[in-house]
């Protein structure tokens, strides 16, 4: 597989290496649930392939963009969320709150989450 980074955590749950709560997994998509969540339904989507933020996703497969919005479409469905509703966040570098720099859809449900605030 291209872009692993043997250091990044993320990473490190697509090799098995660190364990977490896989909700949905395909050829270049996994799915799992935030160890600290912020909503009753808190999952995280990322390429399996290693790419630090949205931007450099988008710019270096756009195709693989698209398969992580799948991916987080398919666990809101299956999560029961479509009804009611959710959100899904790229948190991307400092100012955008990003902690972890492998690429993840925050994908948040199960309660009305109110309008958006910095
Ligand atoms: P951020 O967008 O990079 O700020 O989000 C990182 C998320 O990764 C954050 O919500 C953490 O709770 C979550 N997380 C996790 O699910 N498992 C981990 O082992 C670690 C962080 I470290």
């Amino acid at each position: 597989m291209r872009n692993v980074n043997n250091d990044c955590l993320f990473c490190r749950i697509v090799t098995g290496d660190i364990p977490a709560t896989v909700v949905r997994e395909t050829e270049r998509t996994l799915a799992f649930r935030d160890i600290n969540p912020q909503a009753p339904v808190h999952v995280l989507v990322i390429p399996k392939e290693h790419y630090s933020d949205v931007v450099t996703l988008a710019e270096g497969d756009p195709g693989l963009a698209a398969e992580v919005l799948t991916t987080a479409a398919v666990v809101a469905e299956t999560e029961g969320l479509l009804t009611g509703g959710f959100r899904t966040i790229f948190n991307t570098g400092g100012y955008g709150g990003q902690e972890v720099f492998h690429v993840h859809a925050h994908l948040l449900g199960g309660t009305p989450l109110g309008p958006m605030v910095a």
